[in-house]
């Protein structure tokens, strides 16, 4: 989940990765291995319409996780 004209990147397994946001809205992050556990974050980088609705193709409990951070924050 990138905004319009981001980058997407891929870190490796531990191993520490920078990255600077340049464009601002919601950037949904995975970790592969483990996505349909529901290991994912949000990085919303400025003002971010919280309507912006998750891809159709989350799956289930990678979604129930985002829309929990969405909704507490955590
Ligand atoms: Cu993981």
């Amino acid at each position: 989940m990138l905004p319009e004209g981001a980058q997407s990147f891929i870190g490796k397994i531990d191993e520490e990765i920078s990255v600077s946001f340049e464009i601002k809205g919601r950037y949904g992050i995975k970790c592969s291995p483990h996505y349909a556990m529901g290991m994912v974050m949000i990085i919303d980088v400025g003002d971010v319409d919280d309507a912006t609705p998750l891809p159709d193709a989350v799956p289930r409990r990678a979604r129930e996780r985002m829309s929990k951070i969405l909704m507490t924050g955590e």
